[in-house]
């Protein structure tokens, strides 16, 4: 057993604090050693929590944290337990929650400025709910836009919201997210009421956002062929096949800026996602002159607690854009011991005599030609540890959660009735802000007006940028459609990606700059015929 650290600033992460919580990437580079990233939460002092009826003070006024720190559970050299003060976030956020992309980096949606998870119809100084400003609200201040985290980038400049549009859809406590196939991220959940309240100021809604990465601007995406079915615990090698049609750059430069990511989403719930995990496999490469890469790829690490088994996606990112997501199996499939062999034995990377590059390359290829068919050998196999301990702290802050303000009785139908209504919203429009999100108005921009004049003029009105991208958001959600990301029989068919499925209500997306928030309305009370597909 290790003993833990205190969180640094006395910082709740748990429930209802929410502060956002992820692993960061397991990689060969850091030899899968497992690290925990809490960002945010709240550090309201012990005696305002209350009586696990309700807090003591009106959380909405008080801000949610923007602190960041890391911890590593196991180090791999022996040294003692800490955290490590990361960059804060760019604002506080409470019911933040991190999604890990395909490209390693991790991006963080929903949750509110001020306050905290729950709900309730008093506090201890606010002692009836007619005075209460938000509703059951204990949040105040919906965060709207994503913001991305690179625990690559160097300490100061991990954070960046930079052209990232913003949704005007309060997503506080019950929302939700997670990754889908394609490498967009479906948002759903909203608000904070003992039910369904469609007129209070932050309303339950249906309305689930497809939140699409900067790496959908990109003009083509890797097409990676070859993808396995099932990733063994060590074993033999398996190779994909790369055509150069689909990635732009130099050949051996795209060869040597290829990761192959296996990436469970998890199940999430209460703005976390249980589970959640990345690894990436090791690799080496051969670029062939007609700039085909093939890859040559590692099974997971022997050693089953570093990855579970069971389902995941298997990505190839070359220069940080992202395939499709090839449905796998991790390990044999079943709950219970599994098989391990030795790792996987790789080849050495083989570079291409030409630098010429890809189909859609800027052919940079004027001289300097090498013509020793290098090999860079050099494979970092290392021994792997176990992840057992990330695993534990996620359980842990699972348990730590529970129950805190406890819910109303639902029965009480007839007193809610009598509750004052908020007169002051209006349905949320594309069009403009039917209420303020944030109530610290100052931190959040939600009219398009506000959005950085680069923005529009670098990724163009979200019309243009998403043509080429797949905005038939809600495909994966439907598993007899025709869509790439719920292929489970092997390669990520591209042929249908990036278009635009009629099939599904798109809100209008005008007006808005920066990568796309899209809309698209959910009825769960529409007919099912059986595909759930008339439903949105
Ligand atoms: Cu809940």
């Amino acid at each position: 057993m290790t003993a833990l650290p205190p969180m640094p600033g006395n910082v709740v992460r748990v429930y209802p604090a929410s502060g956002a919580v992820a692993m960061l990437p397991l990689t060969p580079a850091n030899n899968y050693t497992p690290t925990i990233l809490f960002c945010g939460g709240s550090d309201m002092p012990d005696e305002a929590w209350g009586n696990y009826a309700f807090p003591a003070i009106d959380t909405w006024e008080y801000p949610a944290s923007k602190d960041c720190q890391r911890i590593t559970p196991e180090p791999m050299d022996g040294s003692p337990v800490a955290y490590i003060q990361d960059d804060n976030m760019l604002e506080g956020r409470t019911m933040g929650q991190f999604i890990i992309l395909p490209n390693g980096k991790l991006l963080v949606v929903n949750g509110g400025l001020n306050g905290t998870a729950g709900y309730s119809q008093q506090t201890g100084m606010t002692p009836t709910f007619g005075q209460m400003p938000f509703g059951e609200s204990l949040a105040s201040g919906p965060v709207g836009t994503p913001a991305i985290y690179d625990p690559n980038a160097p300490s100061g400049s991990r954070w960046s919201n930079q052209g990232l549009s913003t949704s005007n859809i309060a997503r506080l406590y019950h929302s939700s997210a997670i990754l889908l196939p394609d490498a967009s991220v479906l948002i759903a959940g909203s608000n904070p009421n003992i039910d369904v309240n469609t007129s209070t100021i932050y309303p339950t809604t249906y309305q689930a956002e497809i939140f699409y990465p900067p790496y959908f601007s990109a003009s083509i995406r890797p097409q990676p062929s070859g993808m396995p079915k099932i990733i063994s615990y060590g074993g033999d090698l398996f190779n994909i096949t790369v055509p150069s049609s689909s990635y732009t750059g130099v050949s051996n430069d795209a060869a040597a800026n290829t990761t192959v990511v296996l990436v469970r989403g998890g199940f999430t719930t209460h703005a976390m996602n249980m589970g959640q995990r990345f690894l990436q496999l090791n690799n080496t490469y051969t670029v062939q002159d007609d700039g085909t890469i093939i890859l040559h790829v590692a099974q997971a690490p022997p050693n089953p607690y570093v990855f579970q088994p069971g389902p995941a996606f298997l990505y190839v990112v070359i220069d940080g854009i992202p395939s499709n997501g090839s449905y796998v199996i991790v390990g044999n499939g079943q709950i219970g011991p599994q098989p391990t062999s030795p790792s996987s034995v790789l080849p050495d990377n083989i570079l291409s005599s030409r630098t010429g590059g890809s189909a859609g390359g800027s052919g940079e290829s004027s001289g300097n030609i090498d013509n020793s068919s290098s090999s860079n050998g050099g494979v970092s196999t290392g021994a792997v540890v176990g992840g057992v301990v990330g695993g534990l702290a996620l359980l842990a802050i699972i348990a730590a959660g529970g129950i805190f303000f406890l819910r109303k009785r639902r029965s009480s139908t007839s007193k809610r009735g009598t509750f004052p209504q908020r007169p002051s919203y209006s349905a949320p429009s594309r069009g403009g802000p039917g209420y303020s999100l944030a109530a610290n108005s100052s931190n959040v921009n939600f009219s398009s007006a506000g959005a950085p004049a680069a923005t529009a003029a670098v990724f163009g009105p979200r019309g243009h940028m998403m043509a080429p991208s797949d905005s038939s958001s809600l495909i994966p959600l439907n598993q007899e459609t025709k869509g790439p990301g719920w292929n489970a029989l092997g390669d990520p068919s591209m042929s249908m990606a990036y278009k635009d499925d009629s099939r599904t209500s798109v809100g209008d997306q005008s007006g808005l700059g920066g990568y796309p928030m899209q809309e698209v309305h959910y009825d769960p009370y529409a007919r099912d015929t059986g595909s759930g597909q008339n439903r949105f």
